[in-house]
């Protein structure tokens, strides 16, 4: 008996187990595809075995994404399908092994149905980008909504100062002074470009700290693969509740960095870097339908440098990795200087975002002006209707 196939002998499934698939797309966790044959019927699950370099507290990064499931499930009423967690035979969330030595933590969720994920905006065809982006908008968007009133659960947030820019560019200097595997030569000209963008990194905490933007419970990780999409029913699940954690802007902010880049992350030719505005004011479309009376104006107002900044954050972060020797996001090793090469291109959308910084705020702005005026008249005539 294989290794998963024994993992799997401890999770509460019924069946035959026929098949395993390892997933990739993710940066992080290691993910696989189970197949069971139960009874006449095909049932499969999502095997993941968490990064415990990331996520140093597996027992209560599980107890968040739980409670945080059950909440959405609650209340969700659009249909689409929420993550749920199967547990242990012992009942538990986590079956944890020791291999070797290295102690391992495994989860299993149940797999969203007859739904599609893209890993960018390449593999979408022309013709219906712009309704993927509407999609995840809304998805993303339903989310906030839907954990709006999540109450405060006294858990450690799954990891400190996620999203924190002006931490992670003080731990970014600090790497970089230590050098630890000698590659801060081979690319001085990325970290000064870091640098030279040092007041951007402090604009949230500022604006946090002025009352003018709150902190509200965010995903976190809105990259393009992480909504499910399901044709057939119209209904988009959001997955990769890892990073549920209270925010500011991240989230649309990091969705328009993963769908604004039609190349994607992993793109070689920085030359085919750019800004696709449909895609963008889809994506605006899709979210503000969902949260245009949730977001105040101030926060409406600087989800364009929250894009700005969370690429200029995730290109620090994979420079950081590379400066570090590649011990956080996961490489392909045949890719030379991947996590350098990753940098490059955050940097790249960076540069092209700060020369459209003026029209992407127009963009964002009369989205949402609509979007509340469409409220608002819809609102007149009910009001009419119930008066008349
Ligand atoms: P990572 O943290 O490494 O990004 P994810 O949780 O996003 O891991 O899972 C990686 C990939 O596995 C996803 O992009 C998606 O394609 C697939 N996947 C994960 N969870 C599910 C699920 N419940 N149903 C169907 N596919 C899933
Ligand atoms: C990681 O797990 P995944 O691949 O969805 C990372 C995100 C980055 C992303 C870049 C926990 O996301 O923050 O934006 O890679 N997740 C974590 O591709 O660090
Ligand atoms: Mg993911």
């Amino acid at each position: 008996m294989n290794k998963i196939e024994k993992i799997a002998n401890n999770f509460n499934i019924k069946g035959k187990l026929i098949e395993i698939k390892e997933l990739g797309g993710g940066n992080i966790n290691r993910t696989y595809l189970l197949t069971f044959f139960n009874q006449g019927s095909i049932d499969r699950y999502i095997f993941q075995r968490i990064n415990t370099t990331v996520f140093n507290e597996p027992h209560n990064l599980m107890q968040r994404i739980e409670q945080v499931t059950t909440h959405m499930k609650n209340k969700q009423t659009n249909g689409a399908q929420v993550l749920q967690v199967i547990k242990t035979n012992d009942n538990n969330t986590l079956h944890v092994i020791n291999d070797n030595g290295s102690v391992e933590y495994w989860r299993v969720y149940e797999q969203i149905k007859d739904a599609i994920s893209y890993n960018d905006m390449s593999e979408v065809p022309n013709g219906i980008k712009e309704e993927v982006a509407f999609k995840i908008g809304q998805a993303f968007g339903n989310f906030l909504k839907l954990v709006s009133d999540y109450p405060e659960d006294g858990l450690k947030d799954p990891i400190d100062n996620f999203h924190n820019t002006e931490y992670i560019y003080q731990e970014f200097l600090k790497d970089v002074k230590r050098d630890p595997v000698k590659r801060v030569a081979s690319c001085q000209e990325e970290i000064d470009f870091v640098i030279q963008r040092e007041k951007l990194y402090y604009l949230l905490n500022e604006l946090h700290k002025k009352g003018l933007i709150p902190k509200r419970l965010n995903h976190n990780d809105t990259k393009i693969n992480n909504v499910l999409i399901c044709w057939e029913t119209n209904c988009s699940s959001v997955i990769d509740l890892d990073t549920v954690m209270p925010g500011m802007l991240s989230d649309p902010a990091d969705a328009l960095r993963s769908l604004i880049n039609e190349a994607g992350e992993e793109e070689k030719d920085l030359s085919l870097i750019d800004i696709n505005f449909d895609i963008l004011k889809s994506f605006v479309e899709g979210y503000a339908s969902e949260t245009h009376d949730v977001l105040n104006e101030v926060e409406i107002k600087n989800i364009a440098n929250a894009l700005h900044i969370i690429s200029l954050e995730l290109g620090m972060r994979f420079l950081n990795d590379y400066i570090n020797g590649d011990v956080y996001f996961r490489i392909n090793p045949k890719i030379e200087n991947h996590n350098l090469q990753r940098a490059k291109v955050q940097f790249q959308l960076a540069k092209k975002i700060e020369q459209n910084k003026k029209i992407i705020e127009k963009i964002i702005n009369s989205v949402y002006l609509k979007a509340k005026n469409q409220t608002k008249s819809k609102q007149y005539i009910l009001d009419n209707k119930k008066s008349s």
